[in-house]
């Protein structure tokens, strides 16, 4: 589409700033699509990213064990025919360093690249009202402006490091795992120490099992895993994918997940058939090689407390069956939140882990951790001597990443202010009194719990068609109101309400943070229904949009 009223130069920079039309920060896949999308445009782009490649969660979790826990022709971008056809998947979950390869040839074959400043992190973002442009600050001196800023600065990107007691006294080596070392680390006779066992911590812990002299796990929540059966891609699955690409992809815009795709909703209920016939249909998703459709397997699952329970427990007796101490395997069975109410995890050889015998498994809701020590960790039971302590903790989910930038809106506005009792935006995309800022996955977007990239490339298409339509009749700026904002956030939570998600003491509601309001902050209505939300408001003649 060809832009009729290209934007204005010389429109509102400040002496010496670097003057764009649209700021991207972010290189993760989101950004790096939005920089490869918008140049159809025409508009004076720049990238901003802190690590020194692109890849985003790809480049930063490089712990070992670190996995994508959907399968790798889904989980890839569908905006480039040939890309599609020539890329070669080795694994049907890709572990990392295949996804960071993967994010840099698509950086560097589509000449994404040369758009983004590496090694920069954005420290300060400010809206001038009077001239609508965005004045962005880094932590190395730049000072742009732009007319559009694009945050694609990722739901899990803020990481969350527990405020122990005594933390800076440890005198051996410490890692979050979203902040990995690139050299690798060396575990060899060494006594580990990991805390979390969310979807990371159930992926690291059995790779430095392997490699440790001894490792202890400090547990507060059991979570619900199931294994991914990860395995090499074969030919043939591989050619019906290249084959099938686009009808799949078309497939996959359909559903909840923007991923799985067939058999994905199912109309039965766990109580539609026998015991015998549920253990079988169980038996035979646990031992598939499709992950998540697990709790595809009956319709109310997520929804039906008295359903979930019973294929809980067929998940605990899976645990039980597996680790040989019984003590051991009771403290893994969670218990705490219904199965999927937190992120299920997908293992390579989990729960097989705590047989061996250089693994201890600490239970610290019973015996909470009092303080990091010089000499290892303390817990209301006792010190666990170490040489080093992995934290697997997890993030300031959905809203970190933003408010760390230092945010100011219209008339002088926080961002941190105004989400302090939580999250408050209009379809995920844009937050009231903060103009010309958009959210690629933002809180109220599907985010995490459809297929990201998918839903990153639909959401900067999105955008590119809002961009076009506002250069086109020479709108400066574009704003929502704070009742469109109410509006969205009890759709929401709504469609939070109407799933069990709420039962679990979540990222997706900030409670894994002490003092996080309590807000449900992801769309779980399904990737399908939010795009046709979106769709619709436009087609309502911009419902909910204020352009000046
Ligand atoms: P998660 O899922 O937030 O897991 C963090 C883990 O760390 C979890 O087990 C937490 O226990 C534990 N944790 C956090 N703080 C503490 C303290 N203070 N004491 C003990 N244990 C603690 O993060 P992940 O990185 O595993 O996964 C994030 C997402 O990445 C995942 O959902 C996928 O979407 C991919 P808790 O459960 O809070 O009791």
């Amino acid at each position: 589409m060809s832009v009729t009223q290209p934007l204005p130069r010389d429109s509102g920079s400040e002496p010496g700033e670097a003057e764009y039309d649209v700021v991207v920060i972010g290189a993760g896949f989101s950004g790096m699509y939005a920089l490869y999308k918008l140049r159809g445009l025409g508009l004076r782009l720049k990238g901003f990213e802190a690590g020194d490649g692109p890849g985003g969660t790809w480049y930063w979790n490089r712990y070992p064990g670190a996995r994508v826990d959907i399968e790798s022709m889904i989980y890839s971008y569908s905006f480039d025919e040939a890309l599609e056809q020539e890329w070669k998947w080795p694994e049907h979950f890709s572990p990392q360093p295949d996804l960071e390869v993967y994010a840099n040839y698509v950086a560097d074959r589509f000449g994404i690249r040369d758009q983004i400043q590496f090694e920069t992190t954005v420290s300060r973002l400010r809206f001038d009202d009077a001239t609508s442009r965005w004045h962005i600050g880094t932590d190395r001196g730049d000072e742009v402006s732009a007319r559009f800023v694009i945050a694609a600065t990722g739901s899990l990107n803020a990481t969350n490091i527990p405020d122990f007691k005594g933390a800076g006294t440890f005198q051996g080596q410490w890692y979050h795992t979203s902040k990995w070392p690139k050299d690798g680390v060396d575990f060899g006779g060494k006594r580990v120490g990991i805390i979390g066992t969310g979807s990371t911590g159930i992926q690291v812990i059995p790779v430095v099992a392997k490699e440790a002299a001894h490792l202890t796990v400090f547990q507060r929540t059991a979570n619900f895993s199931i294994p991914s059966r990860n395995r090499p891609v074969d030919s043939d699955y591989e050619r019906d994918w290249k084959q099938n690409y686009r009808k799949y992809r078309e497939m996959m815009k359909s559903t909840a997940s923007a991923a799985v795709l067939l058999g994905q909703r199912t109309d039965r209920s766990v109580f539609d058939v026998s015991d015998e016939e549920r253990e079988e249909i169980l038996e035979r998703a646990w031992e598939s090689r499709s992950g998540f459709k697990f709790t595809g397997s009956f319709k109310d699952i997520r929804t039906n407390p008295e359903a979930n329970e019973i294929v809980a427990e067929f998940v605990r007796r899976k645990i039980r069956q597996t680790v040989k101490d019984p003590e051991v395997a009771e403290l893994l069975c969670p218990k705490t939140h219904p199965l999927g109410t937190k992120r299920l995890c997908l293992d390579s050889g989990y729960y097989e882990t705590y047989n061996r015998d250089n693994v201890k498994l600490v239970d610290v809701r019973a015996s909470p951790i009092t303080e990091i020590t010089p000499a290892g960790l303390r817990t209301t039971a006792g010190e666990y001597e170490l040489d080093m302590l992995i934290y697997a903790t997890g993030f300031d989910a959905m809203t970190g990443s933003m408010t760390r930038m230092n945010v100011t809106g219209a008339g002088g506005l926080r961002l941190e202010d105004k989400w302090a009792n939580g999250p408050t935006n209009y379809l995920g995309f844009l937050v009231a009194g903060f103009p010309n800022l958009f959210m690629i996955h933002g809180p109220g977007s599907p985010s995490v719990l459809a297929q990201m990239i998918m839903s990153a490339e639909w959401q900067v298409d999105w955008l590119y068609d809002r961009i076009t339509y506002m250069l086109a009749r020479g709108f400066e700026r574009v704003d929502t109101t704070e009742q469109w904002e109410e509006n969205w956030g009890r759709e929401v939570e709504a469609a939070a309400d109407a799933t069990l998600y709420k039962k679990a003491d979540s990222w997706y509601l900030g409670a894994n943070i002490p003092g996080k309001p309590r807000v449900f902050m992801v769309y779980v209505g399904g990737f399908d229904n939010y795009t046709r939300r979106c769709t619709e408001v436009v087609q309502n003649g911009y419902e909910g949009f204020a352009f000046g």
